[in-house]
């Protein structure tokens, strides 16, 4: 168990942040040493003593205590309450600041007054996504070896719209695990114990069951190079489970690589959330490939589960779609139930697009015309980037963005670390 002190957000004037939510009884009154908003840290570590004795005697033992919360104690601060403190068969936290770059740059000399480096994660916006795994990763390196732990997650938005909530939720995670944090403790998204008749669970609740009871085994390296595909994996005895959230209001056909000389075969699945659907759970059969193309729809949270052997001669490592019911979503010109992507003739007049014009060709059926650049039609302001997957109907978005741990950061498994997964998402979006 896990105790820390809270800032009281519940409280109405929202009063209880900072120096105010510590009791009147706690702050020293005169002569009082230089400490941290002015705390009598003997009669905070008396408080915290009493508080870890009451939950012992009801069988509730405490193992991890954190003093602060997102509160800047400084190295005296800590040193003061662990020496007044009686109790010590727990282990210590800390520092718990509201952005990860304070808590980064504070890490390393509260270094020996902590078991445990935890950070909240607030400081994450937008324009800071590109670095997102680098400063999780910078975090556990200033750890230098202590665990790190992602203490307060909890960016699932509040707005009418389920998805974009638990889409949030996950998304200020994903950073955490890939760059090293080992543990990530969830608020708002446990279950209440009151839920009201007429209401429905939110699915929040699903989503991120299933990414927790899935989050076994160990970490493995991926990228995506898309900024608005956010995606972390975790293997264990032969399944890897890939998590992919899609931030953008339009579905994007996705192509999976299996790096390290690994191919998917067997029975598999995804699970589906997107506005409409909660939990879509699909079989998907693979056949030892190594790659494949799929959608991955707008707004989206879907986890794959997939069987993973070694490369064979057999292995195929061409990119075939899997087709999965998001692609019903997908633009389809002709409507015959054939996604444009796929489709060999857009507009059914019998040309195939390969000889036909492009994209869309109804008003000038059977007639040949010279190829065009296709990509300058729908030009998006996102910078594009070549790969050599890229074909000539689409395009390719954003910058790569590198997993930054090349170990495995999960623990137990039995996954030895000198497999090394790398899973690649090109991501493309479809514009033909
Ligand atoms: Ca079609
Ligand atoms: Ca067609
Ligand atoms: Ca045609």
């Amino acid at each position: 168990m896990f105790v820390s002190v809270a800032n009281g957000d519940g409280d109405k004037n929202n009063w209880l942040h900072g120096a105010h939510k510590f009791s009147d009884k706690l702050i020293c009154q005169s002569n009082c040493p230089k400490t941290f908003y002015n705390i009598n840290l003997a009669a905070y570590a008396e408080y915290m003593d009493a508080f870890l004795d009451q939950m012992a005697l009801h069988d509730a033992k405490v193992t991890f205590v954190g003093p602060f919360n997102e509160d800047r104690g400084a190295v005296s601060d800590y040193q003061q309450i662990w020496q007044h403190m009686r109790n010590s068969d727990f282990k210590r936290i800390g520092p718990e600041l509201w952005g990860l770059g304070n808590s980064i740059i504070d890490t390393p000399k509260l270094l020996d007054l902590v078991d445990v480096v935890g950070s909240h994660f607030y400081d994450d916006s937008a324009n800071k996504v590109a670095i997102h795994d680098s400063q999780w990763a910078a975090l556990t390196e200033a750890a230098n070896g202590k665990e790190v732990w992602f203490t307060e997650a909890t960016r699932f938005e509040a707005s009418n719209n389920d998805m974009t909530n638990l889409r949030t939720g996950l998304e200020h995670i994903i950073p955490s695990i890939r760059g090293g944090a080992e543990r990530v403790i969830f608020y708002q998204a446990a279950n209440r114990f009151v839920w009201y008749n007429g209401g429905s669970r939110a699915y929040r609740f699903s989503g991120v069951k299933q990414f927790t009871k899935n989050a076994i085994g160990n970490v493995v390296d991926s990228t995506s190079d898309d900024y608005a595909v956010k995606t972390v994996s975790f293997y264990e005895s032969g399944v890897l489970k890939v998590n992919i959230t899609n931030g953008e209001s339009t579905p994007k056909i996705t192509s999976v690589k299996l790096k390290g000389n690994f191919a998917a075969l067997g029975s598999g699945s995804q699970m589906l959330w997107t506005n409409d659907v909660e939990a879509g759970l699909t079989d998907i059969a693979f056949d030892d490939s190594s790659c494949w193309t799929m959608t991955v729809p707008a707004n989206s949270y879907l986890q794959l589960s997939v069987p993973v052997v070694a490369l064979s001669a057999s292995t195929i490592e061409e990119c075939s779609h899997i087709g999965l019911p998001q692609d019903s979503d997908l633009p389809d010109f002709d409507q015959d139930g054939i996604a444009d992507f796929i489709d060999e003739d857009d507009d059914n007049d019998s040309v195939l697009d390969e000889l036909d014009e492009f994209p869309f060709d109804a008003t000038r059926s059977g007639t040949q015309v010279e190829e065009t650049e296709e990509t300058e039609e729908t030009e998006e302001t996102e910078e594009t980037e070549e790969t050599e997957e890229t074909e000539e109907t689409e395009e390719t978005v954003s910058e790569e963005v590198e997993a930054p741990q090349t170990e495995q950061k999960s623990s137990g498994g039995s996954f030895s670390g000198t497999w090394a997964f790398l899973m690649l998402l090109l991501v493309r979006r479809f514009i033909k």
